[in-house]
């Protein structure tokens, strides 16, 4: 049986004009049962309506801050880098695959970016502009393998259909989240405090996103492995 062929947004390094993927990434779309394959970062408007044609499923991976001009906000003082190029690419993308009904899975700032694509805000920074009743380090302080905080997945979601358990343990390396959810897209998991750490497009073959790093987590978490496990086997159909 042919696997299916997953493509995945590169990170883009602005100062030595480099595009790479962690391996973590591949890893988990290639143990899932698909290949991965790097989409380039300088792909054309045109080039993306061909890409989105060519592979049966797409991972909008994680990476720095989108601009906050794409939601009509000013950037605040705490908004950490961006790459234009990487902004210009991935929102060119997106509408084409939906276009197709392709299925997406969305990883950390791949749900920023989903959100925002369809037409949702961010808050720039977590710890100076989102109330915390309970203090969370969303910038987990020890490696990404080790899970930080927990996240209370919602009932009648297709998470919780995949993961099959109301509180999941994930990693965080992220400062920024949704703020206003885009339309269309209902939440799917939240932290303690009510930040919105997972969503997911209900009226779509299969859009999801979360704001942890499951790739660095399969091996250990089934809920994480079965993630994967369910965006490949969406990829297949
Ligand atoms: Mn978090």
């Amino acid at each position: 049986m042919k696997k299916p062929l997953i493509g995945l947004t590169p990170s883009h390094n602005t100062d030595s004009r480099e595009q790479f993927l962690r391996l973590a990434y591949t890893a988990a779309v290639s143990a899932a049962g698909a290949i991965p394959v790097i989409l380039p970062l300088e792909a054309s408007r045109e080039d993306c309506r061909q890409l989105a044609e060519s592979f049966d499923g797409f991972l909008f991976t994680g990476g720095p801050d989108l601009h906050p001009f794409l939601y009509g906000e000013e950037t605040h003082p705490q908004c950490g880098d961006v790459s234009p190029e990487r902004d210009a690419m991935e929102t060119a993308l997106l509408p084409r695959i939906m276009e197709l009904k392709k299925p997406v899975l969305g990883i950390c700032r791949g749900l920023q970016t989903i959100n925002v694509v369809l037409g949702g805000t961010l808050y720039q920074d977590i710890p100076s502009q989102a109330a915390q009743a309970v203090p969370i380090a969303h910038r987990q302080p020890f490696h990404y393998v080790s899970p930080a905080h927990r996240v209370h997945v919602l009932p009648d979601t297709r998470l919780m259909e995949i993961c099959q358990a109301p509180v999941i343990r994930v990693n965080s390396m992220h400062h920024q989240a949704v703020k206003d959810l885009a339309p269309g897209l209902i939440v799917s998991g939240k932290d303690e405090n009510g930040l919105i750490e997972a969503a997911e497009l209900p009226d779509y073959p299969y859009l999801v996103a979360v704001q942890w790093h499951p790739e660095y987590l399969w091996q250990q978490d089934p809920a994480a492995a079965a993630l994967f496990r369910s965006f490949a086997d969406a990829c297949r159909c």
